[in-house]
């Protein structure tokens, strides 16, 4: 048994109170997703009632199904390939067989407790949310670290608002099909690897800017981040609170399920900041 320790400063932190703001999204049937993705189901097998115990009491239990990229997850490093390789030049045919990704799978993402950066990209343009397609220049993302007073730096998790995210309730249209979806392109994602990020992260399904009427048809940023620079990408951020409080820096949590072999994972990402500290704004 560890003695107890009479002082340790994050302790101390969490003794003097955290505030805290939640960044995934409830999982629930119908909820919009990627359509090249199985989809979030859950059901219940048990319910109270079907088996009672001699003291009158039962127990409900369920299950769920669900493809690992749908509500707020984390790409592994092997979800995506470029001419037929992964990250560090790893054959993505090789790499699959036998069905799991033994490297680069979802169980090679370690834990994170790193330094969260808001990119609040929507707020800075003054629009509740920027338009389906809209690509998040370069220019973007250097006037909203600017107007924040934040920089960008090795090992952070930036996540970019877009705004898009307050659109999740609608369904089809945040998956945005007809309309696109604003992100950040190619030169965005260069931009963001250049700093050393450790993830990245966004309100919309799938990180990046997607035309309208093209679907997840190309993909560049997921290219240059995943397989380019080893990068994680996290989807399907719910922004909007961490935009409301103004937190431009937090300390950011996320951890991933230990699937063995997965392409990724659902996660539940938090956003923390000691009660103690200087409050909202950066
Ligand atoms: C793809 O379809 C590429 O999946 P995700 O949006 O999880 O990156």
């Amino acid at each position: 048994m560890t003695a107890p320790v009479a002082t340790d400063a994050l302790l101390d932190i969490v003794r003097g109170g955290v505030d805290m703001v939640d960044l995934g999204r409830q999982l629930r049937v119908g909820m919009p997703q990627s359509p090249n993705h199985p989809h979030f189901w859950h059901s219940l097998p048990r319910r109270h009632g079907d088996m009672v115990r001699s003291d009158g009491s039962s127990a409900a239990n369920d299950m769920i199904s669900t493809g690992t990229h749908v509500g707020t997850h984390i790409d592994a490093l092997s979800h995506v390939s470029f001419q037929g390789k992964l990250f560090g030049g790893i054959d993505a045919a090789e790499a699959g067989v036998g069905g799991k990704y033994e490297q680069l799978g979802a169980h090679t993402i370690e834990p994170m407790i790193r330094r969260g950066v808001l990119l609040d990209v929507a707020g800075h343009l003054g629009v509740p949310h920027c338009e389906g397609g809209y690509e998040i220049t370069v220019a973007d993302l250097e006037a909203t670290a600017e107007r924040q007073g934040v920089t960008v730096g090795q090992g952070d998790v930036v996540l970019i608002r877009s705004g898009w995210g307050a659109r999740f309730a609608e369904g089809a249209p945040y998956v945005g099909g007809p309309t696109g979806v604003p992100g950040v392109s190619e030169a965005g994602a260069v931009w963001l690897a250049e700093r050393g990020v450790h993830a990245a992260g966004a309100d919309t399904i799938a990180f990046e800017r997607l035309a309208p009427g093209a679907g997840h048809g190309l993909l560049p940023a997921h290219r240059v981040l995943l397989v380019e620079h080893g990068i994680y990408i996290i989807e399907a951020l719910d922004l909007e609170g961490l935009a409301a409080q103004g937190w431009s820096e937090f300390t950011f949590v996320l951890v991933p399920l230990n699937i063995f072999g997965a392409t990724g994972s659902p996660t539940r990402p938090l956003a923390l900041r000691s009660a103690a500290g200087t409050g909202a704004g950066a």
